[in-house]
C-alpha cells in the first residue's frame, strides 16, 4: 500500500458499452470518459483511482480480492451481477474494504427485477440514477467514510 491513498472504480458486465446505445437510460459518455473524469476527481482530492471492468464474475472476484493488498475502498457498479451474483456479494464481504455500490440508472425505477441488489448489505451505500455523475458522488461518500475529506 503506498502513501497516497488508492481506491479501487470496478464496473461489470457490458459497462464497456456505454456510450454506444440506450444513451436516454445510461447517458452518452463511454466508460474510458467517466473513468477519466473519475480519476481527475479523486486526483483534486489527493487520491489515486485505478479503474478497471470485466464481463466476467470471477475476474470482478478476483479485482476485489486483489484490491485488498492495495485499496483503502471500492467503488463498483457489478452492472446485471448486482442482481444475481452471491460470489461478489461475498468478494466484497471477505476482504472487508468499504465498497460504494453505484448505477448510472435509477434499479428501483427499473423492471422490478433490477430491484433488488445483493450488492446493498454488504456496501456502505447505495448511489443510483444520477448518470456518470454519481461516480463522483461515489468518490466524495468513500473518502467522507474514510476521513479522507479536508472538511472531516
Ligand atoms: O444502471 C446501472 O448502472 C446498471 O448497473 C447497468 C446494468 C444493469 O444491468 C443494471 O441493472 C443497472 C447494465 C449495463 C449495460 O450497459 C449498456 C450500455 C450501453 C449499451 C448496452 C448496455
Amino acid at each position: 500500500m503506498s502513501n497516497q491513498p488508492e481506491l479501487l472504480l470496478l464496473n461489470g458486465p457490458n459497462l464497456n458499452l456505454l456510450g454506444s446505445r440506450e444513451p436516454s437510460i445510461y447517458g452518452a459518455l463511454t466508460l474510458p470518459e467517466i473513468e477519466a473524469r473519475a480519476t481527475a476527481y479523486a486526483a483534486a482530492r489527493g487520491v489515486l483511482l485505478r479503474a478497471t471492468q470485466s464481463n466476467h464474475e470471477g475476474a470482478l472476484v478476483d479485482a476485489i480480492h486483489a484490491a485488498r493488498t492495495w485499496a483503502r475502498g471500492i467503488i463498483l457498479n457489478a452492472g446485471a451481477y448486482t442482481h444475481t451474483s452471491i460470489a461478489l456479494r461475498d468478494a466484497i464481504s471477505g476482504v472487508g474494504l468499504p465498497t460504494v455500490e453505484v448505477h448510472l440508472s435509477n434499479i428501483h425505477a427499473r423492471e422490478p427485477f433490477r430491484h433488488h441488489s445483493y450488492m446493498a448489505a454488504v456496501c456502505i451505500g447505495q448511489i443510483c440514477g444520477f448518470g456518470w455523475r454519481g461516480y463522483l458522488l461515489a468518490i466524495e461518500a468513500l473518502l467522507g467514510h474514510l476521513g479522507l475529506l479536508s472538511d472531516a
